[in-house]
């Protein structure tokens, strides 16, 4: 019973960072704090299994990796093939290949479903003696703004514990309790839904040789590898439809309809669900000791791939803040994280957006009107014709703009003062 669990079992532990959330930002997190040799404790309340099950996002873009490989953990994080760089438009059946070469050296994305790589910085962390406790309950926060916060949780076994730190990272999604530990004010919302819904579907069926994202007055339909032998599939429709409405019979012939595909090769659904396409900002990512990595600052709508690869960029950016802080009292990196973090969050946000609307907006026409198609279709035309305009579109796919030199020129982020 609860009340038998309300007294602290025993005094508060200490470590320099405590992480909340073991997904792909706080494993990241933790990984390279120990790494660079800060003592810091994962607190996750779901169970590792349930962690390592969780299937989204299939490539790790070429930033995140030569981020990954500067920190001497690429061979042992990533896995699967280099992605070869191409990303297929299919035009009402017509086949455009448009390629992320950006003219930089070095290694390129790798094909890595996000489940692989969440068990694979979990390996890496627990091989090196790292602290991750799974099933933890009740986390709360305190003295958020003051030298030593509080993170009280409940073990799984009904234990009330606490550990005081030098620092948070809020790791833990959009749904997490680190956003929620701000109090009201403090942060700005900026939200954005698109009144468009995608029914995401994850099968057993041979992956497609490119990325594909598919225009047809039908709708608009996606292709993607998520492993040798599983594809996962998004097809729009209304925000308030209902999976139920949608049997395998009426997946696959939709599929086979959108894609210009008649030939298709279906298998078992593991997966379906429908989600609404929105977009979401909370400025500053950060509150006294508190920063938010990932998912709990802001959500990206999934076209453009972005949202665990800007995760993976604020975990690294963190790590160095924390870093540079204990190692050599330098606090640049931590006042400076929230505006650094905002401005790759804003141009990812913009990318994505620019993606999203274009090919909706190219397709069925009942959405936003024929003029809105022809000026869609005239900027896929321009992606498809323009070395310039392609150039600039494989920049923001590699995820190297905005460039780090220009990073460096940003002064303190918003709600940076208090820590
Ligand atoms: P996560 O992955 O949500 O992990 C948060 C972790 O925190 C835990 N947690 C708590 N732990 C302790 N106490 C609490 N109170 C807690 N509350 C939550 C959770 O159990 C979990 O383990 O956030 P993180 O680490 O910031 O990573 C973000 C990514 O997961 C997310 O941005 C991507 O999945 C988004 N996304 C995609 N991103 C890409 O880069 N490329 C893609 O192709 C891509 N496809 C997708 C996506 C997201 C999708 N969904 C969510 C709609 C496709 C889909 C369908």
């Amino acid at each position: 019973m609860a009340a038998e669990h309300t007294e602290l079992q025993e005094s508060p532990e200490h470590t320099t960072v405590a992480v909340i959330g073991a997904g792909p930002a706080g494993l990241t997190v933790a990984n390279l704090l120990r790494r660079s040799g800060i003592d810091c404790v994962v607190l996750e309340r779901r169970s590792r299994e349930r962690v390592a099950q969780r299937q989204r996002a299939g490539i790790v873009e070429t930033r995140a990796v030569r981020m990954f490989d500067s920190w001497g953990l690429a061979d042992q994080v990533l896995d699967g093939p280099p992605s070869d760089g191409f990303l297929e438009f299919r035009m009402d059946g017509e086949s455009h290949l448009v390629s992320d070469d950006d003219g930089s050296d070095g290694l390129r994305a790798r094909l890595c479903p996000q489940q692989v790589l969440v068990q694979r910085l979990t390996a890496a962390y627990l091989a090196d003696g790292g602290d991750l406790r799974f099933e933890v309950a009740d986390i709360s926060l305190d003295d958020l703004v003051g030298d030593r916060p509080t993170v009280r949780y409940r073990t799984a076994d009904g234990t009330l514990r606490a550990i005081t730190c030098a620092f948070v990272a809020g790791c833990d999604g959009d749904h997490g309790i680190s956003r929620a530990a701000v109090p009201n004010g403090v942060l700005t919302a900026h939200t954005f839904d698109h009144g468009i819904g995608w029914l995401t579907v994850l099968a057993d069926a041979p992956p497609p040789a490119h990325p594909l994202l598919a225009v047809s007055p039908y709708g608009f339909a996606a292709h993607f590898a998520r492993g040798p032998h599983t594809s996962r599939y998004y097809l729009q429709c209304p925000p308030d439809d209902h999976p139920d409405a949608w049997p395998d019979s009426r997946v696959w012939e939709a599929l086979r309809t959108r894609l210009a595909d008649p030939a298709l090769v279906s298998g078992p659904i593991t997966d379906r669900e429908i989600f609404r396409l929105r977009s979401l900002v909370h400025d500053p990512m950060q509150y006294g000791r508190l920063f938010l990595v990932g998912d709990a600052a802001h959500i990206v709508s999934p076209l453009g791939g972005k949202g665990m690869n800007l995760a993976l960029y604020e975990a690294d950016l963190f790590a160095r803040a924390v870093r540079d802080s204990v190692h050599d009292h330098d606090d640049t990196g931590l006042h400076t994280y929230s505006r650094r973090c905002l401005r790759r969050v804003w141009n990812d946000q913009e990318f994505s957006h620019w993606l999203t609307r274009t090919l909706h907006d190219a397709g069925d026409d009942t959405h936003s009107g024929p003029f809105q198609r022809g000026l869609a279709r005239a900027r896929l035309d321009r992606l498809f014709t323009s070395r310039s305009a392609a150039g600039a579109f494989a920049e923001l796919m590699v995820g190297l703009s905005p460039a780090p030199n220009a990073d460096a020129q940003d002064g303190p982020g918003p709600g940076a003062e208090a820590c």
